[in-house]
């Protein structure tokens, strides 16, 4: 017996994200925003052509106003690499598209083909599937196109995404197109051979094992020769950067210029993540990551027209759900249901049916977003204000503080209100207690913003964030973003002196 295909009440009523999206009181229709991207929607840097639009509209990493409603998967089907980063020591997942710390279920190419349709039948929030190790997707491309084969056949709805270090892209940029992976990552963390020297300990090319200035030329030219080739072939190009200071920092400037120039669509600037207990190179020699505000300084170095994506989560490579979730727990190997046709076709079918709300609901959020950035141009605030929320998803402030793993940070200014990053932080209620140690490292993480926005918070950490200066309100509980964050600028505006909201002269 065939299923039902989800209404409307279904998914707002289901544990998909739309469930918290939606207020009680769902507002009327408006006119939406004309790309349906709402403001403060990235990526940004020029118009984005509709035909290239419709082609990112729902992927989480290349639209950032996606990502609060579309999920991606991860299928770590590829364990081997080919080059050896100073950042990495294999027993994690590859850091260019993921964090280190934690090591992936590895999955044969039919195993993963199982697991995505248990995670599409279950999730119909899903749009992406995507190869990022945990090695290197093209070191054995064998298992990620095998994998990428079946994927298409089956599920030709999803969109397939890669992520590689590039050295051995210019091999297999036909067997890209003609699978339809219309998205592919490149890590590029150097384009001077002296610096990417500092980077990597070896490259294995051409059956040798390359080191020192040798081995970052040769990746180099394989890096830059692939995006070529991908950008000539229509492919959607992202470029990684790991931000590493001390080492390409200043560097990452002529990187991202290089790599618009030969027509990469968006640049991913990732900081890195070292810990001696990780065992890398770095961590064990001390070099350090970068703070929040050196992650940001170069961000606005590179200036408002550079197209880049600031809402990376450096997720595993078996990761599963929305961007800074990861429900991979629920679909581990040995517990996966069997999943037959009539299955598969009822959860595209589900898909479909959460496009069209999730459709109806940017329109719905594009009109309001519309409306809060006129009356924040009506507030002419001279300087920009940080603001925190608590977000599960959908654009709205749906979440408890106590259950936030971190924040959504926000910039409003005379120009709109755009997303800047987040900030990640410990949960503080677990159990239903709070943790009072938790609460010191969510102040500290909170570091130049003053206002949390939330679902609810209890009166302990409410207490606690006051008094180390720090606003916070439920007010706006249900709203969205954009709309909470103008409303409250606008209530400060109205019982607080100017100076608190940057309009000092
Ligand atoms: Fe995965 Fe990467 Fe595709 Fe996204 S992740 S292969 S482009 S579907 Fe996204 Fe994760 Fe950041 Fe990667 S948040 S680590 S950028
Ligand atoms: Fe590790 Fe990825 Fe670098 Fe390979 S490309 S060494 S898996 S970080």
């Amino acid at each position: 017996m065939g299923r039902t295909v989800i209404s409307l009440d279904d998914v707002l009523n289901s544990k998909s994200p739309v469930a918290p999206l939606v207020a009680p009181a769902a507002s009327a229709k408006r006119t939406g925003c004309p790309s349906s991207q709402g403001c403060g929607a990235a990526p940004k840097g020029g118009d984005v052509p509709p035909e290239i639009l419709a082609r990112i509209q729902d992927h989480p990493c290349y639209n950032e106003e996606a990502h609060h409603y579309f999920a991606r998967m991860h299928v770590a089907v590829a364990p081997a690499c080919n080059i050896q980063c100073h950042y990495c020591n294999r027993k994690y997942d590859c850091a260019n598209e993921s964090r280190p710390g934690v090591v992936s279920e590895r999955l044969s190419p039919d195993d993963g083909v199982r697991k995505v349709l248990a995670v599409a039948a279950k999730m119909p929030e899903l749009s992406v599937v995507g190869i990022a190790g945990p090695g290197d997707a093209l070191a054995d491309h064998r298992n990620t196109f095998a994998t990428f084969r079946r994927l298409r056949q089956e599920l030709p709805d999803l969109k397939l995404c890669l992520s590689t270090n590039g050295l051995a892209l210019l091999d297999h940029v036909e067997t890209i197109k003609d699978l339809g992976i219309d998205h592919v990552t490149i890590t590029i963390n150097a384009i001077d051979p002296d610096i990417g020297a500092r980077i990597y300990a070896w490259v294995f090319f051409d059956h040798r094992r390359l080191t020192g200035l040798e081995a970052a030329t040769v990746l180099r030219d394989r890096q830059l020769a692939g995006l070529d080739a991908l950008v000539a072939a229509g492919v959607l190009v992202k470029v990684n950067s790991v931000l590493i200071p001390g080492i390409n920092d200043r560097h990452l400037e002529d990187v991202n210029a290089e790599v618009r120039r030969r027509g990469a669509f968006l640049h991913n600037i990732m900081p890195l993540i070292s810990d001696p207990r990780h065992g890398t190179h770095y961590g064990l020699t001390g070099q350090r990551g970068p703070s929040p505000a050196e992650l940001q300084a170069l961000q606005e170095r590179l200036g408002g027209d550079a197209r880049l994506m600031r809402h990376c989560r450096q997720c595993r490579a078996d990761a599963v759900g929305l961007l800074g979730e990861d429900r991979g727990g629920e679909f581990m190997l040995d517990a996966l249901p069997v999943i037959d046709a009539d299955a598969v076709r009822a959860g595209e079918e589900e898909r479909r049916a959460y496009r069209a709300v999730i459709a109806r609901e940017r329109e719905d959020k594009g009109g309001e977003a519309a409306e809060a950035g006129e009356a924040l141009r009506r507030l002419e605030l001279t300087e920009p204000v940080l603001i925190a929320v608590c977000s599960k998803g959908g654009g709205r402030i749906n979440q408890h503080f106590g259950h936030a793993n971190e924040f959504k940070v926000f910039t409003a200014d005379a120009d709109g209100i755009r997303f800047v990053g987040h900030r990640r932080i410990d949960r503080y209620c677990s159990g239903g207690d709070g943790d009072d140690d938790v609460l010191a490292t969510t102040i500290a993480a909170l570091e130049g913003i003053s206002t949390v926005l939330c679902a609810k918070i209890g009166r302990c950490p409410s207490e606690g964030l006051a008094a180390a200066g720090i606003t916070v309100s439920e007010a706006y509980a249900f709203e969205y973003i954009e709309s909470a964050i103008s409303r409250h600028l606008e209530a400060t505006v109205a019982s607080a002196s100017p100076c608190s909201v940057g309009r000092c002269a």
